[in-house]
């Protein structure tokens, strides 16, 4: 079986010669919308190790955006889904349907927050997750608009690009997009012209406000959040803007929908980031963490809200896969047995500590914040105008990649520098993760 030693180990060039041919049949086929991080390309991974087929190891400070949080090969997820493999591919679940699917959702339905009674519907995708949680809203409601947030994200499909806030990569040139959606102002803490103190309350208010005076809360099926914000930036709400928002929705019968997609399954150090605030969400979408690596993805909530869409009117020949429904159960197995939100706490003291200290030393990082082992960097070119250092940002990622530091940024002004380990890495890998990263800065 798949072990990979847990050191890194660089002994070409990045990318090496192997990947380098690759590359180059990869320009020639794949379509060049598509990117990549690294063009290195992967030959095994497991634990906080990624290792390529020149036979250079990578420290993972990526999961693959959030999606091997018990690593990449994880005992459990690899043997329940080789032996589900071995049983049957697919028969579809909306032909004859199968057990794993229905223990995916009871599990679903034990771990989101709430003991209110909950139903589940599966998918591929976290944008097919989302785009269902929309439908299923604006069913229960018969209302159309969806209100989103500044710098918000939720995919790229039609109606997810619609609700997604960043033009460039993501919605440039590909409209025109889904109507009844509604943008309104989110609680950027670092960047609330007032100051973080006051963001929370005032955010909150400015956003009911527009929702009110713009389309009417009459008129509103859903809000959709990330209750920690991902590739806008790994913004966390200002506290007290979740629960205001939260129980303005509860006033107005609107479905109040947290999209935990990156946020979700321990990453933030519980096993969903909205239970920081004590929010309950009427509807979740998780997707990324909750299989290790296999594509599923779900919608989760009160019951009657759920069962509001028509007998047939959800669905896909996919959704919910039972290769995927086994690699899920095996993923929770390993989060329950390993305590991996405990280890995403860890993960967030030892990182929060070594950045602190960077962020004393230099200017560049204006802020540093997140949960668990979703922690980010945000890097300015002036710590007073808090103008964004995307340049900088982009050259520090190029040199931790160089080292065998696999990093990953983010952010609307492409200024975030972002982690997000495996919760299985060891922390040897991590603190020397955090050395490569020191020495870049110190470098720049
Ligand atoms: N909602 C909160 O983070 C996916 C996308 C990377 P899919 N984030 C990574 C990229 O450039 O495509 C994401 C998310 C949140 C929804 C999604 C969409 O999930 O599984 O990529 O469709």
């Amino acid at each position: 079986m798949n072990a990979v030693p847990q050191e890194r180990r660089v002994v070409t060039a990045l990318p090496g010669p192997t990947s380098q041919e690759l590359q180059a049949r990869r320009t020639a086929a794949v379509a060049r919308g598509v990117g990549s991080v690294m063009p290195v390309f992967a030959a095994r991974a497991g634990g906080g190790i990624v290792e390529d087929v020149d036979g250079n190891r990578l420290i993972d400070f990526g999961s693959g955006i959030a999606v091997t949080s018990v690593g990449a090969s994880a005992e459990a997820v690899v043997r329940r889904a080789a032996a589900q493999l071995a049983d049957f591919t697919h028969t579809c679940f909306m032909v004859t349907p199968y057990e794993g699917y229905v223990e995916v959702c009871e599990r679903l339905a034990e771990l989101t927050p709430g003991d209110h009674a909950k139903k589940s519907a599966l998918f591929n995708s976290g944008a097919e997750a989302v785009e269902n949680a929309v439908k299923i809203a604006r069913s229960y409601t018969g209302r159309q608009a969806v209100v989103v947030f500044d710098h918000g994200y939720h995919g790229r499909t039609n109606l997810t690009m619609a609700l997604t806030a960043k033009n460039m990569p993501y919605k440039n040139g590909f409209g025109p997009f889904a109507p009844e959606i509604y943008r309104v102002p989110v609680a950027y803490g670092y960047r609330w012209p007032t100051g973080p103190e006051n963001c929370g309350p005032e955010a909150s208010a400015q956003a009911i406000d527009q929702i009110s005076k713009q389309i009417g809360a009459e008129n509103v099926a859903a809000i959709v959040i990330e209750p920690l914000l991902g590739e806008g930036g790994f913004i966390e709400p200002a506290k007290g803007f979740l629960p205001a928002l939260a129980a303005f929705a509860r006033d107005n019968g609107i479905v109040f929908v947290a999209d935990e997609i990156q946020s979700g399954f321990c990453r933030t150090g519980r096993w969903f980031a909205c239970e920081d605030e004590g929010v309950v969400p009427d509807l979740i979408t998780t997707a990324k963490g909750i299989a290790g690596g296999l594509p599923l993805a779900a919608v989760t909530g009160r019951a009657e809200i759920m069962d509001a869409a028509h007998p047939g009117g959800l669905g896909g020949t996919y959704g919910g896969n039972p290769v995927a429904c086994a690699a899920a159960l095996g993923a929770i197995e390993t989060m329950k047995e390993l305590d991996l939100p405990a280890k995403a706490r860890r993960i967030e003291t030892v990182m929060k500590g070594r950045l602190s200290a960077l962020r004393e030393k230099y200017d560049l990082i204006g802020d540093v914040r997140g949960r668990g082992a979703m922690i980010a960097i945000e890097l300015v070119k002036d710590r007073r105008t808090k103008e964004p250092a995307p340049e900088a940002t982009a050259a520090l990622a190029a040199a931790c990649h160089a080292a065998g530091l696999l990093v990953l940024t983010c952010g609307t002004y492409g200024n975030v520098l972002r982690f997000l380990p495996p919760l299985v890495i060891g922390e040897d890998l991590l603190e020397e993760g955090l050395d490569i990263l020191e020495n870049a800065l110190a470098d720049l």
